[in-house]
């Protein structure tokens, strides 16, 4: 029984279904989406659809992450509207064929209202950004949750691991450490790498633009 986390996808169905493909999946295993599934990138609508799939076959854990928390903000009060489509809504929007909020499934809205800020089991944190490592999760600030850039190893109070996205590592690979690990690989135009990782075994599969797959242990990074 293995718990998996997926990077920031931001509208990439493609590299999504090549990693859902190349992933070893057992039934029982639980997927964590890290947020930013949407912006940017060509197909957020399909991403969407995937995840609703998914969720009928796992357990999914749906974190929030900027780009979800723009999308709500600009629903609830339109003057936030021009900030999140020049951050990459619009080709949400165009995913959609949206011409309003109203063109975007129920489904899919009860899915972002219901995101999480972070995920904590026994031995990990699962979170989109970062967090302040001296301070309890309940505690912790939205701002620094949501926004806050991994610039390096985060040693929490808790001891738990940290799994993170948010901060593209231009390496293409995974940062990792012996207490936490940022998963955003694939860059803004999807030329790239896209990663989950293995939270027991420690271990991290990627797919890119071109078909290439590689797995490896962060073991040996
Ligand atoms: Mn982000």
């Amino acid at each position: 029984m293995a718990t998996w986390a997926i990077g920031d996808l931001h509208g990439h169905y493609a590299h999504l279904k090549q990693l859902l493909e190349f992933m070893p999946l057992a039934p029982e295993d639980t997927i964590v989406l890290l947020g930013d599934v949407i912006d940017r990138g060509p197909d957020s609508a399909a991403v969407l659809r995937k995840i609703h799939e998914l969720k009928k076959a796992y357990p999914v854990i749906f974190l929030r992450g900027n780009h979800e928390a723009m999308l709500l903000q600009a629903r609830r009060n339109r003057e936030h509207l021009p900030f999140w489509v020049e951050c990459g809504g619009g080709a949400t929007l165009d995913s959609y064929r949206a011409k309003s909020f109203d063109d975007i499934p129920d489904e899919d809205w009860r899915l972002f209202e219901s995101s999480l800020l972070y995920h904590e089991t026994d031995d990990t944190i699962f979170v989109h950004a970062n967090l302040d490592p001296n301070l309890e999760m309940s505690d912790q600030s939205e701002s620094d949750l949501l926004w806050r850039f991994y610039d390096g190893p985060i040693r929490h109070v808790s001891g738990k691991l940290v799994v993170c996205g948010h901060t593209t590592q231009a390496s293409g690979l995974p940062a990792f450490d012996k207490c936490s690990t940022c998963i955003d690989t694939l860059p803004e135009s999807g030329e790239g790498w896209l990663t989950a990782v293995n939270c027991e075994q420690k271990s991290f599969w990627q797919v890119d633009h071109l078909g290439n797959r590689r797995n490896d242990s962060f073991l040996s990074l």
